[in-house]
């Protein structure tokens, strides 16, 4: 091979960036943001330019290991999946399905492979324990969504490019790149959002690099957002300012929400939340007076003991104002595989509950706050097993160290993941999935979640090593496995069933583009692709987009989309309610009572006093991923990046110096780590950034090794979940900080 280059979207965050790789052999000479991408423009971040250092990370797997002796070696692929077969037969005939638990994380998002072949694996082992990121992420949109729009999916993103007013709270997307709103490069559109005479006002106890560059920056008192949002739906109906706009006969529940709105008088939200009442009451006018305007939440906001109702009031205020599903407001992205039609029906989340702490499943799965009860609660049902796919719990979730340990009792724990890290470390038998550039590129979610409409396809950069199976074929194995067929089973046999009846069942729907055709030869078609392709190119074909396999030659299929090597833009985002609700009623369904009930909850504790010492949050970086960028050199050089960022007031209180030691106390566990004064942080609040503590014994990951960082989770609490979404309060948590070297007490 000599010097090439090659496209392809970055699958490391939601933006969703188009790349230019300058590839010399089998080496990555360059990487550079693809200017004539349509979508991306050439912007690119230091992590999008690292990937060929993550592609070429020595510590990453490339055979599978199996743990004999409490150490780790590697093994042949058919030695790891015949011992998966030996040890899980067993578990699941004599203990019931049940006894094994699923984690999914984030990167599963980001592999089309994994999306395809995650739920077939599930489903083949049966189990009601399946737990994935969601429940430490955004699990109350989804909530929050399927209460209004009928469809948990169906999730409204700024219409950044055209709003002339933004309203962030607990996100920091110059430094996350956005989530819930895909947009390659958010610093220039807030920019032009600016230029143009928008207004930007960010809520956040922080301020963060995009509060800096905001119109207003509000600082809350953390996991207080649910209020302050009420607050201003309060104020809008108090100064009659509620206008639907065209919304008007589309949206029921109206009269409830000014009902329950009530309590949020301003100064009960000024007292609850430390905004002051005369700027609630200002937020609320001045959205409600904007030409056009958006309100966004993340993180920070629905990782809270209300996190769903603040979800949920987010878009009451976008309703309320007239401004969802308008240009310039909160609109819903289409992704050209989605098909052209919703069903209807109503949400109802807790069709089964978790065993020990009895917590309502929410879109078939369990908050993972739970799964170490799960594991460590005996009796009937008691997990004895895990299967992880691109997770790495024992970072990521609350209560981290008491979970680490869990882990540690399991009978069986299988890894599909490319590190020996935190998590898999605990694993039995890890397979590890090629690299991100041995393999294709689709993006089925984030098209769902983008400010414009797109679609680009990525062929592999390079071809898979001899002897590697794909992330797909793994996946498929490991089902094979749980279904009872055999290690040895035919990928292809069983994956091409699968797409048959697929086939089958869009040949036989009325509201197929494709009904009434020949399953053959749809499925012809669909050959000559590797198999976990044709999964995707059949769900595009069929999509409102597609080419209805040649009835509509004028729409995409993955080899059109292969002439375009940049992706292709799809227009800006289109109005398209009532048409694209799912609810029962055909409308907006504002008022749902488990939602009400919330409300009621959250007005009753408006009257407590807050907590006197400091709170904690959590912060992201822009040159980590969650937990697994950190063994990536590029990425993490320069000066220390874990630190607990502190107000200079607190600190001296506390005795603290800048780069002091200090140890932060939780209910569940503690850490010590150097402070960083800044006033760029509210008083009472502090922050440790999220996904670090490589500090282990029998991870595998020698740059993040040396500079472990620690681990934000070991102070969370799994005790604390959003009831509504099962979601883990992650930030706002009770701590107590002290000098480390000092013995003299410290006033609280
Ligand atoms: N306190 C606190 N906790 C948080 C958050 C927070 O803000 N604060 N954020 C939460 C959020 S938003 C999220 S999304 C979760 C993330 O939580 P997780 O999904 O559990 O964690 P990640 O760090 O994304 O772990 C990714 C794992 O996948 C592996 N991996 C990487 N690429 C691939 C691949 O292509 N295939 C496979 N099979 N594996 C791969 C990595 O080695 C790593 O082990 O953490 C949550 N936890
Ligand atoms: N560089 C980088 N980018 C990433 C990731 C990463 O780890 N690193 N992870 C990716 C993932 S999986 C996700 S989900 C997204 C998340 O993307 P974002 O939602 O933008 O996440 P954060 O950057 O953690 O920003 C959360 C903000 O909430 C603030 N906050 C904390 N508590 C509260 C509160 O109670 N109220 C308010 N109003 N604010 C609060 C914090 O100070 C912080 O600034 O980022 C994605 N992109
Ligand atoms: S912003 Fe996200 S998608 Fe874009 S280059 Fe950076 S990590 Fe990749
Ligand atoms: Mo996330």
């Amino acid at each position: 091979m000599s010097r090439r280059r090659a496209f392809r979207t970055c699958p490391l965050c939601e933006a969703c960036c188009g790349l230019e790789l300058t590839l010399d052999g089998e080496r990555v000479e360059l990487i550079r943001g693809d200017r004539e991408d349509p979508f991306s423009a050439g912007f690119i971040c230091p992590k999008g330019s690292a990937l060929g250092h993550l592609h070429e990370d020595p510590d990453r797997l490339h055979l599978p290991l199996l743990a004999v002796d409490g150490a780790h070696r590697a093994v042949s692929w058919e030695e790891a999946f015949a011992e998966v077969e030996r040890r899980l037969t067993p578990l699941l005939s004599e203990h019931g399905r049940d006894c094994v638990a699923v984690y999914l994380g984030n990167p599963t998002v980001h592999s089309f492979e994994a999306s395809i072949a995650v739920r077939p694996l599930v489903k083949a082992i049966g189990t009601r324990n399946l737990f994935t990121a969601a429940t430490v992420d955004q699990m109350p949109k989804h909530v929050s969504s399927g209460y209004l729009f009928g469809h948990p999916l169906a999730i409204p993103v700024p219409d950044l490019d055209r709003t002339s007013y933004l309203m962030i709270l607990g996100a920091n997307p110059l430094e996350s790149n956005g989530s819930l709103a895909t947009a390659p490069d958010w610093p220039g559109r807030l920019r032009r959002l600016r230029r143009r005479g928008g207004k930007l006002v960010v809520v956040d106890p922080r301020r963060t690099r995009t509060a800096q560059d905001a119109d207003l920056h509000v600082p809350i008192r953390p996991g207080t957002d649910a209020a302050l949002l009420l607050g201003m739906v309060r104020a809008l109906f108090a100064a009659d300012r509620v206008r639907l706009g065209r919304l008007e006969g589309s949206v029921v529940g109206v009269e409830e929400v000014a009902e329950a709105s009530l309590p949020f008088e301003p100064s009960a939200v000024e007292a609850y939340t430390g905004v002051p009442a005369a700027l609630v009451e200002r937020l609320a006018l001045d959205l409600a007076g904007a030409e056009s305007a958006a309100v966004y939440g993340r993180i920070g906001t629905h990782t809270t003991a209300f996190g769903t109702v603040a979800a949920w009031a987010v878009d009451v205020l976008n309703i309320l104002t007239g401004n969802l599903d308008r240009p310039g407001g909160a609109m819903f992205a289409r992704a050209a595989h989605d098909p052209a039609y919703r069903r209807r029906r109503a949400f109802r989340p807790g069709r089964w509950t978790s065993r020990v702490r009895r917590l309502p499943e929410v879109l078939g799965e369990l908050p993972v706050a739970t799964l170490v009860d799960e594991i460590e609660t005996p009796g009937e049902g008691q997990v004895r097993a895990l299967v992880t796919v691109a997770g790495n719990p024992v970072l990521t979730t609350p209560d981290a160290a008491r979970l680490d340990a869990a882990l540690a009792s399991l009978e069986l724990v299988v890894a599909v993941d490319p590190y020996l890290n935190e998590t898999t470390r605990h694993a039995d038998v890890i397979l590890p999935p090629p690299s991100p550039l041995e393999r294709a590129h689709y993006d089925i979610a984030f098209p769902r979640l983008s400010v414009r409409n797109f679609v680009r396809y990525s062929p592999p950069v390079f071809p898979l090593p001899e002897g590697s199976p794909s992330e797909f074929e793994i996946l498929v194995r490991l089902t094979a496995i749980a279904a009872g067929l055999g290690a040895g089973t035919d990928v292809d046999v069983l994956a091409g069933a699968t797409l048959t009846r697929l086939v089958e069942t869009a040949v036989g729907d009325p509201r197929s583009s494709i009904h009434g055709r020949r399953t053959d030869e749809i499925l012809a078609a669909l050959a000559g692709r590797p198999m976990a392709e044709r999964f995707v190119d059949l769900m595009l074909r069929t999509g409102h987009g597609g080419d209805a396999f040649g009835a509509s030659p004028d729409g995409l299929s993955l080899e059109k989309l292969e002439g375009h090597p940049h992706g292709m833009d799809l227009g800006a985002l289109q109005p398209c309610l009532p048409d694209c609700l799912g609810t029962p009623s055909g409308k907006v369904e504002l008022a749902a009572d488990p939602i009400l009930a919330e409300v009621k909850r959250l007005a009753g504790s408006l009257g407590a006093s807050p907590a006197a010492g400091l709170v904690l949050v959590g912060r992201r970086q822009l040159r980590t991923a969650n937990s697994w960028t950190h063994n990536i050199s590029v990425l993490v050089r320069g000066h220390e990046a874990c630190t607990l960022e502190i107000h200079p007031v607190d600190a001296s209180r506390l005795r603290l110096a800048d780069g002091d030691r200090a140890r932060v106390r939780s209910q569940t566990g503690e850490v010590v780590v150097p402070v960083e004064i800044t006033p760029g942080i509210a008083r009472g609040v502090v922050s440790l950034p999220y996904g670090w503590g490589h500090d282990l014994a029998g991870s595998q990951l020698s740059v993040a090794s040396n500079r472990p960082g620690v681990n934000l989770n070991r102070l969370t609490d799994g005790a604390d979940v959003d009831p509504l979404s099962g979601t883990a309060v992650l930030n706002g948590v009770a701590v107590v900080v002290e000098p480390v070297s000092s013995s003299a007490p410290v006033p609280p």
